[in-house]
């Protein structure tokens, strides 16, 4: 069975969030994500306060990464938000944003190797042993935590590569794929499913989440026009074979790019083109929405997440969901 996660960026006041959050709890989401990028409000204060305001939803990092933070320092963080939520925390964890990286003087070495070793080693500080740890990136000597988790603390991977989507077959709880297209899932759950082999795992074993571009109105125009500029730095930051799957040239990867670039989102939104929006967001009436979601479920998906920007409002969006898709799936 699907269940429905949403995802905030905290760029905005951490208490409209708690009220976005509340909401969704109350219309039937199962997790809220919450991303971590050091120039925006701090993940773990935000999901200390939405623990504190809710009571059943799960609480998650959306993704955090071991690069900015020292890996015991993120297990003693979780586990803190795991006491507050009575044993609701979720931790997704990626190799991080590498354009907020560079900015930082942080340097981004061989991160399936590194997320490989940063679950190892977050699974051992859970189960409260002392840490002596010499992998190749991360090296622990003696660390270990005056806390332990309420319960078990999911640990979810944020994957899109294929050496990453193998590293979340073999060692994830769950997977959170940034896609909205059947058959980008398709190809995902291959290299998934591969990994998870390797570890003498199965796939049902693994929440696959599909960590969309959702937008969702009444209006189908105004979900649309809602998250073109979305979806346009999702073509500026594609790969090039995940261009080619949906048939989207590189000239025009290129155009978006350098109005990005020039900050001119006029011609952004121009150049994003109908197939752009149907290969890369979740988009339209509930009807559409619905739609969509029956394939992704086809193809293996297991948990819908509502990206940025959900709908041209917010609120009346996770209303909406609530009204009118999670009914039709649970
Ligand atoms: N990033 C953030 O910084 N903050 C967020 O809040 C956030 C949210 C988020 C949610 C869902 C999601 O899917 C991703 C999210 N991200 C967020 C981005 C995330 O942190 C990663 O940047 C993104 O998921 C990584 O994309 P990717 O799976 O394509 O991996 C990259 C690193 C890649 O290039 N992977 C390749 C692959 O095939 O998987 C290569 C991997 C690689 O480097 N391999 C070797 C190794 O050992 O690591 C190195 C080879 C060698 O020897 O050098």
């Amino acid at each position: 069975m699907v269940s429905f996660g949403v995802e905030f960026v905290p760029n905005e006041p951490i208490t409209n969030i708690v009220e976005y959050v509340k909401l969704a709890e109350k219309v039937g989401f199962k997790n809220v994500w919450i991303t971590d990028h050091y120039n925006n409000r701090d993940v773990y204060t935000t999901l200390a306060l939405l623990a504190l305001n809710t009571e059943k939803i799960m609480v998650g990092t959306g993704v955090t990464n071991p690069y900015t933070r020292n890996i015991a320092q993120t297990a003693s963080s979780i586990i803190t938000v795991d006491e507050i939520s009575k044993g609701r925390a979720v931790l997704g964890i990626g190799p991080g944003d590498k354009a907020t990286f560079d900015s930082l003087g942080v340097e981004w070495v061989k991160p399936a190797k590194t997320i490989r070793e940063a679950v190892t080693v977050l699974r051992k500080l859970f189960a409260g042993e002392k840490v002596s740890f010499q992998g190749e990136i991360i090296k622990l000597t003696g660390a270990g935590l005056a806390v332990k988790p309420v319960g078990k603390i999911p640990i979810y991977i944020g994957a899109q590569g294929r050496l990453m989507l193998r590293v979340a077959g073999e060692v994830g709880d769950g997977v959170l794929i940034n896609a909205s297209h059947p058959k980008d899932f398709q190809v995902a759950i291959q290299h998934l499913e591969e990994g998870a082999k390797k570890a003498g795992r199965q796939l049902k074993d693994i929440d696959v989440a599909a960590y969309a571009c959702f937008s969702v109105d009444e209006d189908a125009e105004k979900a649309k026009k809602a998250a073109r500029i979305v979806v346009g730095f999702i073509v500026a930051g594609s790969p090039p074979e995940a261009l080619d799957r949906h048939g989207i040239d590189l000239d025009s990867q290129k155009t978006i790019r350098e109005a990005i670039s020039k900050g001119d989102f006029k011609t952004v939104g121009k150049s994003v083109t109908n197939q752009m929006m149907e290969a890369f967001s979740v988009c339209g009436t509930p009807e559409d929405c619905s739609a969509r979601i029956e394939e992704l479920l086809k193809v293996g998906v297991t948990q819908v997440v509502a990206g940025s920007p959900i709908g041209a409002d917010k609120k009346k969006a996770i209303e909406l969901i609530g009204s009118k898709i999670i009914p039709k799936f649970t």
